[in-house]
């Protein structure tokens, strides 16, 4: 029996959808999904398993100009997506105009490899805007095949899934058949609570908080977690905390309640803040917590 494998790397301003539509594709929720822009951060592997294929998407940080260190780390995560891609699926959405960044713009519609443009969110959409986009969005990506979708609500999902089946390589699988993601679990412990950060607090404390899981004990009953919400300054811990630990005692709430759902198990977990003055600047800190790869 022939067998095909391969990477399916999907790009695209922030917000647009793309965790979205990668969580659709998995069936789980792998990947954090907010309104805000700049809510996925890293590179995140979702590998489809069937008897004769493998699809490995890759969910990563919308398209951004780097204005810090962090930023361009999580560049670089979109740049690794260029170069691995066996299909490269570009989101836009509706009502969206332009990828900021020409330099990715170019490599798209210069691409070697298979393009599928997908025009996301068109539930929000009249036939009149949808028609408008569609016909602006193929003249701007002509190397590519469109479709509009709704991520959200499934709309047309299944006709770009088994596109991407048929665009597969004849490869051997890459990973495992058993293998969901090529992160650890403490990773996700670390974006549960990200997530619940990203919706409750406003400015600019989501994008200078950095989580990370320092005790992941599996006993027969109970996960016993211990993570670390880190800050770069003593005023936005004490905002994080809140009056008498309210903000952060419903932060915890929130995180263990998805958190049981994705382990499937029940959940302690302990929260706590601490500064780690300008991590976002600072290599040594990104290379530990993931980000800095060189
Ligand atoms: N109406 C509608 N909303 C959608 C659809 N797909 C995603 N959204 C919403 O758009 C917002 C952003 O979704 P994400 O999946 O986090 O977007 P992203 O592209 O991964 O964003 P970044 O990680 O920040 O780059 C969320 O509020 C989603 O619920 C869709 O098809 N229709
Ligand atoms: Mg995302």
């Amino acid at each position: 029996m022939s067998h095909k494998a391969g990477f399916v790397n999907i790009i695209g301003n922030p917000n647009v959808g793309k965790s979205t539509l990668m969580n659709a594709f998995i069936g789980e929720k792998l990947s954090i999904i907010t309104s805000k822009a700049q809510t996925t951060r890293h590179r995140i592997l979702g590998i489809v398993n069937g008897e004769d294929f493998q699809m490995i998407l890759s969910d990563t940080p919308g398209i951004i100009k780097p204005a810090y260190q962090l930023q361009e780390s999580m560049m670089d995560f979109v740049k690794s997506a260029f170069e691995d891609a066996d299909v490269l699926i570009y989101m836009v959405e509706i009502g969206e105009k332009e990828l900021k960044d020409d330099a990715f713009f170019n490599k798209i519609t210069n691409s070697k490899i298979p393009v599928l443009l997908l025009l996301n969110k068109i539930d929000t959409s009249n036939q009149e805007q949808l028609e408008e986009q569609a016909e602006l969005w193929q003249q701007k990506v002509p190397n590519a095949e469109f479709f509009p979708i709704s991520a959200l609500e499934g709309f047309n999902v299944q006709n770009v899934f088994n596109r991407i089946i048929e665009l597969l390589p004849e490869s051997p699988a890459f990973y495992p058949k058993d293998q969901l993601t090529d992160k650890p679990e403490r990773f996700f412990v670390n974006e549960a609570i990200r997530e619940k950060i990203l919706m409750h607090y406003k400015k600019e404390i989501p994008y200078a908080v950095e989580v990370d899981t320092e005790e992941f004990f599996e006993e027969d009953n109970i996960i016993r977690m211990r993570s670390v919400i880190m800050v770069e300054r003593e005023t936005q811990k004490g905002i994080l905390i809140g009056h008498k630990g309210s903000a952060l005692k419903r932060v915890g709430v929130e995180a263990r309640k998805d958190l049981e759902k994705f382990f499937g198990k029940q959940v302690h977990l302990e929260l706590y803040v601490k500064v780690n003055k300008n991590w976002r600047s600072n290599q040594k800190q990104l290379r530990r917590f993931g980000y800095n790869k060189k």
